[in-house]
């Protein structure tokens, strides 16, 4: 049995990711694949209980390093129980955020080494990486007034422009690195044209094109 893809959606703050992504998979089962759409944090019954601890907002505020062995501990959970088994079953695996967000948020975000992340990225994932990060980018402005207007905000969407600007960069340089990997979606446009560069990228990757 071929191994399927693993397809993460990357971006900050109201890029559009989760308006996309069961729009992604039904384009995807259309052509054929057979597709599982999860989250992070998130995604088994204990990696959702972690992630009620991680996103609420009536906690007080945890020390970085918590929210980093949180974030590994539920993806360790998620991995094991959910993500791997379907990879292995030829299920193409798509995930709303991963560990780029980790580099992004806890990494840019929180001045936690990049280093220390990347040793508990090899303990828990081993060399699984994504095959492909599709990043949506969107200038910080317009993505904090896209998730404010949604209502009641989570513990990270309570954080001030300065983090989610360093966010950004941070997608933005990992993407920089490898850009065959990371395919940017220019998230400023209406929903029509972003769903135009989502099929644009995801007919490249079904063609064997998306990577050099
Ligand atoms: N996190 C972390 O710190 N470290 C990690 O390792 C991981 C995660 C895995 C999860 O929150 C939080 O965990 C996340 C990072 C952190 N925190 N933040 N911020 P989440 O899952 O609840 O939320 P999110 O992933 O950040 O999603 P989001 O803010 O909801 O962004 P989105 O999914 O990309 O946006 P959306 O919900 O699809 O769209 C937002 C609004 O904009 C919505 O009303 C849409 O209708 C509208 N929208 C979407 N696209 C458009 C376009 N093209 N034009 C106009 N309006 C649009």
């Amino acid at each position: 049995m071929q191994r399927g893809k693993f397809i993460t959606l990357e971006g900050g703050e109201g890029a559009g990711k989760s308006t996309n992504v069961a729009w992604l998979a039904d384009y995807l089962r259309e052509q054929g694949k057979d597709v599982l759409v999860t989250r992070e944090p998130g995604g088994t019954e204990v990696s959702e209980a972690i992630r009620n601890v991680l996103l609420s907002p009536e906690l007080p505020a945890m020390h970085p390093d918590t929210e980093l062995l949180l974030m590994f501990a539920a993806r360790n959970e998620h991995l094991r129980k959910k993500i791997l088994p379907a990879l292995e079953q030829g299920m193409w695996v798509i995930c709303d955020r991963f560990t780029d967000a980790t580099y992004a948020y806890q990494g840019y975000g929180r001045n936690i080494p990049l280093q220390r992340i990347a040793e508990l990225e090899q303990w828990v994932q081993g060399d699984l990486r994504p095959d492909y990060v599709i990043l949506f980018d969107l200038d910080v402005t317009t993505g904090m007034a896209r998730a404010q207007a949604r209502g009641r905000a989570d513990r990270f969407e309570q954080e001030h422009a300065a983090f989610f600007e360093r966010i950004r960069n941070g997608y933005q340089q990992r993407a920089q690195q490898v850009p065959s990997r990371y395919p940017i979606v220019d998230a400023a446009q209406p929903l029509g044209p972003v769903r135009m560069q989502l099929q644009q990228i995801i007919n490249r990757i079904l063609t064997g094109m998306g990577q050099e």
